[in-house]
């Protein structure tokens, strides 16, 4: 990866369709980093810069991917666990770069790209690139700097899941000590919230499901109700961590529907160790983190619920059995 920043004179970084905070954190920490060795790089996704995400200094140079092919020898992509999720306008775009790279910590990410930088240890691909930095010795800027502490901040549920460790806390102390502004940065992450979240919140709260035994939580977010609250599909992101927050929940299944594709959205989360949700999403064509993973299956949505649910039951009826025995 060191080699290929060196002898390459373009690049496009690019990540993920609906790009989280890791997502966009990773993109602008790595592009400005190439950008300050006097690269020529173009940051970019499908979906551009989420309004949440807005605040970030340096975010207005992460361009929406054009419908006309993108000038950069090297295509390396971020936070990205398989080459599709990139989506296809920007595959497209992309399509005459000579090398592609992929840089990332999903466990299960194909291993796409001609130059690899996967570590599944990591809480964050903000976390990957940081480590890559030090090594390299390139100059943390401001920009590069809170991009990095959004990217693990965010990956991480505001250092509070499985994945902080005190390599991350130290992570996060040094990019404070760098300059982050904790308080400032905290405050437009995680109390700024537009009033249709709250709306999307009152939402789960009144739709949301618990089984008889307390231990799996889901909710449906239907189009009627998407059209009625006049979200954009990037306002429902983090639904599902009111699901999990249920006292007692072992598993919780956050569903969507969509106008333009019948697929329905699904994203898992776990909070025991028994049970990885990466594994139950993978086999329905989906992947992730052991606590956190994601997959679509075609609709109708109730269905959907009722095949996700009773794998869901399985593994907790699974984990049951096991500690009986
Ligand atoms: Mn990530």
């Amino acid at each position: 990866m060191a080699d290929l920043i060196r002898n390459y004179d373009s690049f496009a970084v690019v990540a993920h369709i609906h790009p989280d905070g890791d997502a966009i954190g990773s993109t602008l920490a790595l592009g400005n980093a190439l950008k300050n060795m006097g690269k020529h790089v173009v940051m970019m996704n499908e979906d551009g810069v989420p309004a949440s995400l807005a605040f970030l200094p340096g975010v207005e140079d992460i361009i929406s991917t054009p419908d006309e092919p993108v000038d950069a020898e090297v295509a390396i992509s971020v936070d990205n666990g398989a080459l599709k999720r990139l989506g296809e306008r920007s595959l497209r775009a992309l399509a005459g770069a000579k090398v592609w790279a992929n840089i990332d910590h999903h466990q299960t990410n194909e291993r796409f790209g001609d130059v690899q930088c996967v570590l599944p240890d990591e809480c964050a691909t903000g976390a990957v690139l940081y480590y890559f930095f030090k090594y390299l010795g390139i100059p943390f800027t401001p920009v590069m700097r809170d991009a990095l502490y959004v990217a693990v901040s965010t990956d991480t549920g505001s250092f509070q899941y499985q994945m902080t460790t005190a390599a991350v806390m130290e992570l996060a102390a040094d990019l404070i000590r760098m300059g982050v502004n904790v308080q400032d940065i905290n405050r437009q992450l995680y109390q700024e919230k537009p009033w249709v979240k709250m709306q999307l919140f009152r939402e789960v709260l009144n739709g949301m499901q618990l089984t008889p035994d307390g231990r799996i939580c889901t909710f449906c977010l239907t189009n009627e109700a998407k059209a009625r609250i006049g979200c954009r599909p990037e306002d429902t992101e983090g639904l599902i961590d009111l699901l999990r927050s249920v006292q007692g929940v072992w598993l919780a299944a956050y569903l969507e529907e969509s106008e333009d594709d019948p697929r329905i959205r699904i994203s898992l989360r776990s909070k025991v160790p028994e049970i990885s949700v990466a594994e139950l999403a993978s086999r329905f064509g989906g992947g992730g983190h052991a606590m956190a993973a994601g997959v679509r299956i075609r609709g109708p949505v109730e269905e959907v619920r009722f095949v996700v649910l009773e794998a869901m039951q399985a593994e907790v009826e699974r984990v049951l059995q096991q500690q009986i025995s």
